[in-house]
């Protein structure tokens, strides 16, 4: 279906089998970089609802143009690190650095808009290089692992109108290790197999169709292990701990959900 970039801007060997792990996978595309760099080149969001070509302000944090909006707040945790988008515009992302060792935080972002809205969400999991591990050299190496939980309520009448669940639509773009038991090895960046797949074009919009996603799968607090943060808030019941399919190897999942009013 989609178009998919192939790059290979590393050694012969790690190219060969890039390339190998491509087709056995025939869905993604490989790089070598540094981490965030592809999510980066690929994200901007291309698209936006009618009636907002003519908006030309720099605000970041509104969207007054549309009748009817009200004023709402998203409560999130994210390990290790997360943007937030609404109709595809940034309304806030994470204050501390992915690359912050433990950067467990939770954030709290106020935004305006109009139902129906959609919010858009990338989140990463921190890891040193496209190998996915994390503590390269040290004694602690390992696969770090991912997990993220949302909640957005109406800032004036306290109402919940969306929390993170399995209705949410995922996409993951980075997954490494695939072969996991590059784990512990001396040259992870040798041993180790990644797969990063391009970041879909406009898919912070409104109007993405992301009906190809899958549903986020939900994790338990015991398999995720939320910490700093996260007992700051006060989680709505039907709020669930999400990612991808895999807490260790999905290391950038995009997530979307649609509120509809
Ligand atoms: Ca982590
Ligand atoms: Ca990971």
């Amino acid at each position: 279906m989609s178009t998919l970039m192939v790059s290979h801007r590393h050694n012969a060997r790690r190219g060969i089998r890039a390339l190998a792990s491509i087709l056995a996978a025939g869905i993604v595309a490989a790089s070598c970089s540094s981490d965030g760099e592809v999510e980066a080149a690929a994200d901007e969001p291309t698209t936006t609802s009618a009636g907002d070509a003519a908006e030309a302000t720099d605000t970041t944090d509104t969207r007054t143009d549309a009748a009817g909006a009200a004023s709402y707040q998203i409560d999130i945790w994210a390990d290790n690190w997360m943007a937030v988008y609404i109709n595809g515009e940034l309304i806030g992302e994470d204050s501390i650095s992915i690359t912050t060792e433990r950067s467990f935080n939770k954030e709290s972002f106020v935004f305006e808009a109009a139902a129906p809205f959609t919010i858009a969400i990338e989140a990463k999991d921190f890891k040193e290089t496209d190998s996915g591990i994390e503590y390269i050299g040290d004694g602690n190496q390992q696969m770090g692992d991912g997990g993220l939980i949302a909640q957005v309520s109406n800032t004036e009448t306290g109402e919940v109108v969306a929390v993170t669940g399995a209705s949410w639509q995922t996409l993951v773009v980075h997954r490494a290790p695939l072969n996991t038991d590059c784990e512990k090895d001396s040259d992870p960046d040798t041993a180790c197999e990644f797969e990063i797949a391009e970041t879909p074009a406009g898919w912070t919009s409104a109007d993405f169709d992301d009906s190809a996603w899958s549903g986020a799968t939900e994790w338990s607090a015991n398999d995720v292990g939320p910490k700093d943060g996260y007992d700051e808030i006060s989680w709505d019941a039907n709020a669930q701990l999400v990612w991808g399919t895999d807490l260790e190897v999905d290391n950038t999942v995009l997530l979307r959900f649609t509120v509809t009013g």
